[in-house]
Formats: C-alpha cells, structure tokens, sequence
C-alpha cells in the first residue's frame, strides 16, 4: 500500500528561527528580539538568522531541488501587525505574499502556521497569553492571513507546540519570555491559548475564500510497547493517553479534537470547552523521540539501556514512534494524520571535499519512514511528513549551536549546501518512499 499518491513530502521551519531582518519593512520588536539578551548560548539572536527574508528564492529554488511537495512556515505576527491599530502592515504581509508565490511556482504546497512562538512584545506589554481580553488580537491576526492568504494556502496550523512554549517559555523560564510563574498564572494561559486556537478556528473559517483545512501542531509524546503481545500494546496505549501529566498528548488533545477535559484540565469550564472544540480537518502532531528511553535513571523502558543512541541533542534515537504515535492518535481522534516535524540535530559541518556529510540524519530519516510507512501500510491515513528542518536554523535558547537542516547553512557568508541527506529526501520523494 505505502503513501498515498497526493503524500506531502515536506520540509518545516518557522518565522524567528530562519527569517532575520528583525527590524525591517515596519516589523517590530516580538518577545524573542526583545528579551533574547543573556538567554540564548553564546549570545546568539534572531536579528539576521538565515536571513531567510532577502534570500527566500533562492531557498524555495532548493527546495525545489529536493523535490518537496510541501512546505511549512510560520508567519511573524509582528510583521502583519506591528502594533495595535488594526492596521495591516502592506510590507510584512507582501512578503509572504511573494513567498508563497514562488512555492507555487516552483510546485510546492504551502502550509502555514499562525503562532510559532514569535508573540508581538505590543501583546506582550498588554499581558500577553496570561490576559483573555488579548485573544481577540490573535483572532484578528489570524482572520487577516486567512484572508489575504487562503487562495493561495489551503492547510493552516492555529498554534505550534502550546505545550511546548508554555511549559518553557513561562514555567522553567528557558524560552522567552523567560518567565517562571505560578501554577494558577500557567494555567490562564493555557486557557487562554486554547481559547485562542477555537475562536481563531472559527474566524478562520468565515474569512477564508474557499474552504480550507484547519489543524494544530501539537508535540505528541508516544509509550512504545515493550513489545507487540495486545497486554504491552495496551499497557503503551494507556501510559501514552495518561491523562494527568501536564504536557503530554491528551492533556491538550482530548480538549481540543474530543471537547473533554482531562484531570489536569479541570479548569476549563463547558463554555470553554465548546469555544475550544472546534472541528479540525487533520491532526498534525511533532515527535522525535518515544517516552521512556535514554534517560539513565529511568529504566522503565526494557529497551533503554546505558550508551542508549542520542542525538546531538541528546535525544533518543526511537525510530518506531511515527508508527505507534500515528496508529494511537488515528485510533483516538479518528482523523487523518499529518507529522508537522520529526528530525534530528547532528554534528554537520563542512568536510574536505566542501560537502556535509551527514549518515546519521540519513539513517534516522530512513527509520522513521519506515515506521510510519508501517502505520499506512496497516490503513492509518497518513497524509504528510514535514521534516524538521528545511535548514539549519536558530534553536532557541541554544542557538546556532544545534543543526537540524536538510541544508547547511554557513552563517558568516549564508552560503547554503545541501546536506546527503537531502539527497536521499530527494530520492524518497521521487519514489513515492519506494525505495525505503
Ligand atoms: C519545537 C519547535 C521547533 C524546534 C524543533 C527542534 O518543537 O521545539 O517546533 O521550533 O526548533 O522542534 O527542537
């Protein structure tokens, strides 16, 4: 069986971490310029970054070389919006204008999302996420791009990894904006971010110029079996869905595609729950790694064990989660699957013979692949594969120092090479993952 004929093979980044020009064409501060100082290794910022922004031709001219059918990118909010008048920034929208245009061209699929973590500091200053009266900022941000960008877009990611810039951005204090707040305080803000995603949802919806397809990126985590007996499946069933760990799936899930609370989302009232529980097209989800594995002190997976594969960021190497998270997310919420980002940082640099050499990455897509070729194999409709990341970028709190990139990026001269591994993309692509 293996992918579907119309399978989006892709390639994933977001605004802050490849655009650069953080001041230019009227965008203003977001929450990443404004408080990156002594927060990011090696003082590393967003200011220039891949300056993606000047040379985004030639970027979609070498995604056009690996083939991709499919491209996710984020939108900065504060270039759309730079302030709070209302008032459409003609520039910043312009360039995402031409950018989708040129995917077009050259026969890639744009795929959006609206919030990958960049927050207007204009938001930010009236309290941000932690304030309801903020939402309808972000529903207006979110009905303008869909207005003036839906014909040209059809699928569309409310939020990247609530998850994800909650927990780091305003309870461990490693993302920005660099806060370690009480729990009551968090949990207005994931309230009111889920509130976001369902109002945006329905704003969406009207403003679009034909229909289009909804989603939102969650940062699934998966139990792996320990092995296939139906016990140990369900045992990773249960322990996957666990309904109370705070950034695990379901937590944020069950809310949004099931419209029912969890234990650790008891807060949410049913008025809520109905402005969350908004129908949504697909269900996108990032993963690099099953639960359970690496960690040496936790040996409650059989199959970890000390010198467990990591990657450069020391992540393990667990290449049968696209499988099980596919197949338990399709079997939970019924809807097609789309993997927004799966990747790995790796100790790429420029070699003798002027070209990255990059096996391992390889090798980890190639795994991955074929795990989740396995859930469609089995009849989970998979409809895409985003890798993360089209190119080397700025990894937040770590900077430049981490490279996930099908292309390399040379920063002091912003020379591009592809990477072997985009070489191997382009293979997988034009075979349809044939030759897996
Ligand atoms: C995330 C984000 C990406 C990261 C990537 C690697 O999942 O944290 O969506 O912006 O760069 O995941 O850490």
């Amino acid at each position: 069986m293996g992918f579907s004929k119309d399978f989006f093979w892709g390639a994933a980044s977001a605004s802050h971490q490849i655009e650069g020009a953080y001041l230019e064409d009227g965008k203003t501060l977001n929450i990443w310029d404004a408080f990156v100082e002594g927060h990011v290794a090696r003082g590393d910022d967003g200011k220039v970054a891949c300056d993606h922004y000047h040379r985004y031709k030639e970027d979609v001219a070498l995604m056009k070389k690996i083939g991709l059918k499919s491209y996710r990118f984020s939108i900065s909010w504060a270039r759309i919006f730079p302030d709070d008048s209302g008032k459409i920034n003609e520039k910043g929208l312009q360039f995402y204008k031409n950018l989708v245009n040129e995917l077009i061209e050259a026969g890639i699929k744009p795929m959006c999302t609206l919030y990958h973590w960049d927050m207007p500091m204009w938001v930010f200053e009236k309290g941000g996420w932690e304030k309801e009266e903020n939402i309808p900022y972000f529903v207006r941000y979110a009905e303008a791009c869909v207005k003036e960008l839906s014909d040209k877009i059809e699928y569309w990611l409310t939020f990247n990894e609530p998850e994800a810039f909650i927990s780091a951005g305003y309870e461990s204090g490693e993302h920005a904006p660099f806060l370690q707040l009480s729990g009551e305080r968090v949990k207005a803000i994931t309230r009111n971010v889920m509130l976001a995603h369902g109002r945006a949802v329905l704003a969406m919806r009207k403003a679009a110029a034909r229909p289009i397809k909804i989603g939102t990126a969650h940062a699934a985590c998966v139990t792996s079996p320990a092995n296939e007996t139906p016990e140990e499946i369900e045992k990773a069933r249960v322990s996957t869905f666990e309904t109370d760990r705070p950034y695990f799936c379901s937590w944020w899930a069950d809310p949004v595609f099931l419209g029912k609370r969890q234990a650790g989302t008891n807060y949410l009232s049913d008025e809520d729950l109905k402005i969350i529980h908004q129908p949504l097209d697909f269900y996108a989800f990032n993963m690099y790694n099953a639960d359970g594995y690496g960690a040496p002190k936790n040996q409650s997976n059989p199959r970890s064990y000390p010198g467990y594969p990591l990657t450069a960021m020391d992540w393990p190497i667990t290449p049968e989660c696209l499988y099980w998270g596919a197949r338990f997310c399709y079997e939970r919420y019924g809807l097609p699957i789309m993997i927004t980002e799966n990747g790995m940082a790796n100790l790429d640099f420029i070699m003798l013979d002027g070209e990255v050499h990059d096996p391992q990455r390889i090798d980890y897509v190639h795994r991955h692949l074929l795990g989740l070729k396995r859930a469609a194999d089995e009849g989970v409709p998979v409809i895409g594969y985003q890798y993360w990341s089209i190119m080397d970028n700025f990894e937040w709190a770590l900077g430049y120092s981490r490279r996930f990139g099908l292309i390399y990026v040379d920063y002091p001269t912003q020379r591009r090479i592809l990477k072997d591994s985009a070489l191997f993309y382009a293979e997988v692509i034009k075979t349809n993952g044939e030759n897996l």
